[in-house]
C-alpha cells in the first residue's frame, strides 16, 4: 500500500521512525530519479506535517568570535583572518530585547549562537537568565554554545531551554578534513548529555564543503541511526568565508558553493528517513534562488530561519520571505497549528 492510501489519521503511524537504517538504503534514496525521491519524500512529509506550514526560527549571536576551535568553514574561528572582531557574551536584557523584536518579526523560536568551544561554568548564570527571559515572551528557546558538560546539559534543561543545537557537520570519513581541534565523537558525547538532560536536540550539517556524495550519505546515516532522531535538523548550505580554508578552496574555483539539486536531493533524504524531524533550510538560502528553495520546501523542508542576519552572514529580509511564501503559498507553522 503507498503512503496515499491510508486515512490521514493513520499515516503518522504508516511512518513510524527507524533507526536501523543502512548506508546502502541511504545510497538508493539519492540515487532515485529526481522525481520519484521528491514524491517518495512528499508522502512522508504529507502523512506527518501539514503540507505548506514552515516553522520560523531567529538567530542571535550572543557571543560572537575569538573562538578557539578550527573548523574550516567558520569566520568566528580566531585562527582564521575573516574580519570578524571578538566580542564578549550579551547581557541578559540585550538578548531578551533582541528576542522581542524577533517574535514581532514572525519567528517562533529564538536560538543563541556563542562562538565557544564549550562554556565556562562562570558564563551558566547568565545564560539561564537568558533562557527564562525569552521562555516568557512565549518563544521556543534553543542555544548553540559548544560542547557540554553533563552538568551544563541538566542546568540549562532545567532552566527550560526547548532545543539545543550542535552539529556533526558531515560524514564520520570527512569530518577530519573540517576540523582537527577536537574529533566528531566528542560532539555525540554532548548530543547525548543533551538528550539524557530532557532537552531536544537539533542536528545537521553543512553541503557544498568539497564533500562527496558518499559523506552526504554518511551524514544522513548517523543522524538518521541516532538513538533517538534530532526534533531538528539543519541542513545548512555552505556560505563560503574569505580567509577560512574551506570557504577560500571554494571562492578559488568560483564555482558555486552548493549545486541546488543535490542540495534538494539531500533534504528529501533526511526527510525520508527522519520523517519526524523538522528539517531546517537554514543557512546559504542568501545565494539560493527562489527556485532552489522551491525544490527544497517540496522535498520536505518546513523550517527556515528568518531575519536578516544568520550569525555573522546575511540571510533573506523579511521583504524577500514574505513575497517568497506568497509565491509558493507557504504559511508560517504555528499559524495552522
Ligand atoms: N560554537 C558552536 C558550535 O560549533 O557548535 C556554535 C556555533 S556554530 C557557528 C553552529 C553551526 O553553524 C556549525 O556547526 C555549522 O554547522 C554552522 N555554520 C557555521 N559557519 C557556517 C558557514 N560558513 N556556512 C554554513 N554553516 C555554517
Ligand atoms: C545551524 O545549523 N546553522 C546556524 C545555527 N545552526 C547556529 C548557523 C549558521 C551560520 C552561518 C554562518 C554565519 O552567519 O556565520
Ligand atoms: Fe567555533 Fe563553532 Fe565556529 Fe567551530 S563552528 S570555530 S566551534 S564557533
Amino acid at each position: 500500500m503507498r503512503i496515499d492510501d491510508y486515512q490521514a489519521g493513520e499515516r503518522a503511524a504508516v511512518v513510524a521512525p527507524r533507526h536501523d537504517w543502512t548506508r546502502l538504503e541511504i545510497a538508493a534514496l539519492f540515487a532515485l530519479p529526481f522525481a520519484d525521491l521528491l514524491y517518495q519524500a512528499q508522502g512522508v512529509h504529507r502523512a506527518v506535517f501539514a503540507s505548506n506550514a514552515v516553522q520560523m526560527s531567529q538567530l542571535l549571536s550572543i557571543k560572537t568570535g575569538g573562538c578557539p576551535e578550527d573548523c574550516g568553514y567558520c569566520a568566528q574561528a580566531a585562527r582564521y583572518q575573516t574580519g570578524v572582531k571578538a566580542d564578549k557574551l550579551m547581557t541578559a536584557a540585550e538578548v531578551v530585547a533582541a528576542a522581542a523584536a524577533a517574535k514581532a518579526g514572525g519567528a517562533s523560536r529564538f536560538c543563541m549562537g556563542a562562538a565557544w568551544r564549550s562554556p565556562k561554568d562562570r558564563d551558566m548564570p547568565q545564560l539561564i537568565e537568558m533562557v527564562a527571559g525569552v521562555r516568557a515572551l512565549g518563544l521556543e528557546t534553543c542555544m548553540t554554545l559548544g560542547m557540554l558538560t553533563e552538568g551544563q546539559a541538566r542546568q540549562l534543561g532545567e532552566a527550560g531551554l526547548d532545543f539545543y543545537n550542535h552539529n556533526i557537520d558531515t560524514s564520520p570519513e570527512f569530518y577530519g578534513d573540517v576540523a582537527t581541534t577536537r574529533g566528531q565523537d566528542a560532539r555525540l558525547d554532548t548530543l547525548a548529555h543533551v538528550r539524557n538532560a530532557g532537552v531536544s536536540v537539533c542536528c545537521g550539517g553543512i553541503i557544498g564543503m568539497g564533500e562527496s556524495r558518499e559523506d552526504r550519505i554518511g551524514l544522513i546515516h548517523t543522524l538518521a541511526t541516532m538513538p533517538a532522531h534530532p526534533g531538528s535538523v539543519p541542513i545548512n548550505g555552505l556560505v563560503p568565508i574569505a580567509g577560512t580554508p574551506i570557504g577560500d578552496a571554494v571562492l578559488q574555483q568560483q564555482a558555486p558553493a552548493v549545486d541546488g539539486i543535490e542540495f534538494a536531493r539531500t533534504i528529501a533524504v533526511a526527510r525520508i528517513t527522519m520523517p519526524h524531524a523538522v528539517v531546517r533550510l537554514s543557512a546559504g538560502r542568501e545565494a539560493m534562488s527562489d527556485e532552489a528553495q522551491a525544490l527544497c520546501f517540496v522535498a520536505g523542508a518546513n523550517s527556515i530561519f528568518v531575519g536578516d542576519r544568520l550569525l555573522t552572514t546575511n540571510n533573506p529580509g523579511r521583504g524577500r520571505d514574505d513575497a517568497l511564501f506568497d509565491k509558493l503559498g507557504l504559511v508560517p507553522m504555528e499559524a495552522i497549528a
